[in-house]
């Protein structure tokens, strides 16, 4: 209870009230696929977690944009709330050790909690040439890899850099990388997107917290939650062509499939995330809705199999 207090005091020092975080609970237990029945557990999971799990955030070829998503633009206080409910033990980014001492860091976060934390990793992994292609601190990244994510209770890839390999592994590919599942030979939980929405960080986490196992995925790893459903099937823009109202308030049923992205390029049939639900930014809006097409950033193969980006797909 005392805990939960004081959870709902930071929040309001940041501005945030308890229905703006109960608005934010609902959205969440939605998302995750769950009944509104579930929004006070999510709720005290997020307010008063009864376990902290440990986590090694790694980072190998990537933009940092993954980072960037989750802990700064969704909503001001988003990374308060992760902080809070996991144990960030090592994350080169965030954290103020650097060099030898960061290394320390990590070397003793993976000894300390063996077996036990859960390892989110951002970026892809070269493989060519024993994986020379990247390093840190003189090892290389599937050195690093083999020796963390092996260790770890689960290892959750975030971006379609760490899921697939991202624009790392597009053609010619000289390192040869590849997303860290097929780097390292290991079962990953995916959650794509370049970036991906945090909100499916989040969610999966929640289901971890709340349920003791890691959510549903499908034969690709990503969470059935979010990647249950093709952009084209959620996108308000089909509507527009396959709706009679529309179609007589266009015109035409081609001046109503002008208003779809399709011909512009867009890849939403052969995408799937919910970005037209979950939406970006506090869910301000997402590519399709601001007038671009989607350009697959969340499917195996985004680069090579999704450009050239403004062409129709054959
Ligand atoms: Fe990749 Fe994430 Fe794209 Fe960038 O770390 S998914 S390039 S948004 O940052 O890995
Ligand atoms: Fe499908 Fe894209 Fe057209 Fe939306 S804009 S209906 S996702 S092709
Ligand atoms: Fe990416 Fe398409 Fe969503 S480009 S952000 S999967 S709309």
């Amino acid at each position: 209870m005392e805990e939960e207090r004081e959870f709902y005091q930071r929040l309001s020092e940041k501005g945030v009230s308890r229905r703006d975080f109960m608005k934010y609970c609902g959205v969440l237990t939605a998302t995750m696929g769950l009944s509104s029945s579930f929004i006070p557990k999510v709720a005290e999971v997020l307010a008063a977690p009864k376990q902290r799990p440990p986590v090694i955030w790694l980072q190998f070829a990537e933009c940092t944009g993954c980072s960037e998503a989750t802990i700064g633009t969704m909503y001001p206080w988003i990374d308060e709330l992760i902080l809070d409910i996991l144990s960030m033990e090592y994350h080169e980014t965030i954290m103020a050790a650097s060099g030898h001492q960061a290394e320390d860091t990590l070397n003793a976060a993976v000894k300390k909690y063996n077996g036990k934390f859960i390892c989110v990793v951002e970026g892809a992994i070269g493989t060519k040439y024993d994986g020379a292609y990247g390093k840190i601190g003189g090892r290389t990244f599937l050195e690093i890899g083999n020796e963390v994510c092996k260790k770890a209770l689960a290892v959750i890839c975030i971006g379609s850099c760490s899921s697939y390999g991202g624009i790392q592994a597009a053609a010619p590919n000289p390192g040869g990388y590849k997303g860290v599942g097929d780097a390292l030979g290991i079962k990953t939980v995916n959650i794509p997107g370049c970036p991906p929405n945090p909100i499916n960080l989040v969610g999966t986490i929640v289901n971890f917290l709340l349920l003791g196992k890691l959510p549903a995925c499908d034969k690709l790893g990503r969470p059935l939650f979010a990647y249950g459903k093709s952009i084209h099937d959620q996108c308000p823009r089909r509507s527009h062509y396959e709706n009679d109202e529309f179609v007589e308030q266009f015109g035409s049923e081609e001046a109503a499939m002008g208003y779809c992205l399709y011909k512009m390029g867009c890849k939403g049939p052969d995408t799937y995330n919910n970005c037209p639900i979950a939406k970006f930014n506090d869910g301000t809006s997402w590519p399709v809705e601001a007038g671009h097409p989607c350009i697959g950033c969340s499917e195996p193969g985004f680069w090579d199999k999704m450009t050239p980006f403004f062409e129709e797909s054959k």
